[in-house]
């Protein structure tokens, strides 16, 4: 059996972490990024132990410039030949009107939401344009199709998302390389707790009185996109839980 291979950031925690045991459990190799190294770590020996698939993973902190060139160079001494790239590592940090957002919460959204992806796909595209093949997912959101209040620079960084996955799509599309997003509603992670800051109590209530997303429902639409006939593309998909209807009105039972 020959395996795909799929690199995914943000494998450490939700929706990426879901991906990984997925794409594992249907046989593709992986390459897990994300900062926190014991938890790639462990995530790694659970998927080999439980899929024999073949998993590397990578430290790695998406908002430095040289990460795209530290992964090329890592594939490259692993040889290992990517089929597919998830930018799936992302956070929103507050949830403040425009005048009282804070500038750290700011850069760090805008840091990994838009300029890790661009880094991270520069460095790949080049690499699937060597290659002749290759595929690129990114993770969008609801919040990158409508605004919200309080949602504002996060929703940028969404709709930065939305745009770019269009326009790179169009850049590819020479090379034969697909680009695809997925723009999920809530999902329950460790989102809402990195939003707050640690307030687990504040985190909870985002999805108190109805049935959220998981990671794994993400995963399925995730790995349908991935598996796609060659010659087809699936663009977009938006994907909400059956009691939310758009961004800020959900259907509670309490
Ligand atoms: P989690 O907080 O559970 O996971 C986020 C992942 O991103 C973690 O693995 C984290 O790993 C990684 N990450 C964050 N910053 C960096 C960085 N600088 N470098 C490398 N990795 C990083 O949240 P989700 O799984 O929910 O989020 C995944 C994606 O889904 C995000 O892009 C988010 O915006 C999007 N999304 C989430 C929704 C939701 O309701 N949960 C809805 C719509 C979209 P580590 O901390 O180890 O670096
Ligand atoms: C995460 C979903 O609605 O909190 O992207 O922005 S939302």
């Amino acid at each position: 059996m020959s395996h795909k291979t799929a690199i995914i950031t943000g494998a450490s925690s939700g929706i990426g972490k879901s991906c990984a045991q997925r794409f594992a459990s249907e046989g593709w190799n992986l390459v897990l990024v994300a900062r926190r190294g014991e938890k790639l770590a462990q995530l790694t020996t659970e998927i080999e132990t439980e899929y024999k698939v073949k998993v590397d993973s990578l430290t790695l902190d998406v908002r430095n410039q040289e990460s795209g060139d530290d992964l090329v160079h890592f594939l490259d001494k692993q040889n290992i030949t990517p089929d597919l790239l998830l930018n799936n590592a992302g956070l929103a940090v507050g949830l403040s009107p425009i005048q009282q957002g804070e500038f750290d919460d700011w850069e760090r959204m805008i840091d990994t939401n838009i300029k890790g992806l661009l880094y991270m796909s520069r460095a790949i595209a080049q690499l699937f344009i060597k290659q002749g093949f290759g595929h690129i997912i990114n993770i969008g959101s609801i919040a990158g199709k409508e605004a919200y209040p309080n949602g504002n620079v996060y929703v940028a960084t969404k709709f930065a998302v939305d745009g770019l996955t269009k326009s790179m799509r169009m850049d590819l599309n020479q090379y034969g390389i697909r680009v695809s997003q997925v723009a999920p509603g809530a999902v329950e992670t460790e989102f809402s707790l990195v939003r707050f800051k640690g307030d687990e109590a504040r985190a909870k209530s985002v999805y108190d009185g109805f049935q959220p997303l998981s990671g794994a429902d993400i995963a399925d639409a995730v790995f349908y996109v991935a598996n796609a006939p060659k010659h087809v593309n699936i663009n977009d998909l938006v994907i909400m839980p059956t009691a939310q209807a758009s961004a800020m009105l959900i259907k509670r039972d309490n």
